[in-house]
């Protein structure tokens, strides 16, 4: 068994962004998520647009940040 002290109750957040399309993106995407959450695990797939998040924030302060970027998810 794993001594691993969970402080924060963490969610699995998975995101369509279709306006999210280069480098640039992908950088803004996730300062936008650690804008919320600056301890947020954030995994992107550029190719198929998919936005993976391990966060304490809730799923719709996360969209209203993102929409705020300008990545309104599908
Ligand atoms: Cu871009």
């Amino acid at each position: 068994m794993q001594a691993r002290p969970l402080t924060r109750r963490l969610t699995m957040l998975n995101f369509k962004l279709p306006d999210m399309t280069c480098g640039h993106c992908v950088k803004a995407v996730t300062q936008a998520v650690q804008a919320v959450d600056p301890a947020a695990q954030v995994v992107i797939d550029l190719p198929t647009h998919r936005l993976q998040v391990d966060t304490a924030v809730p799923r719709e302060v996360l969209v209203a940040k993102l929409v705020d970027a300008g990545y309104t998810p599908a």
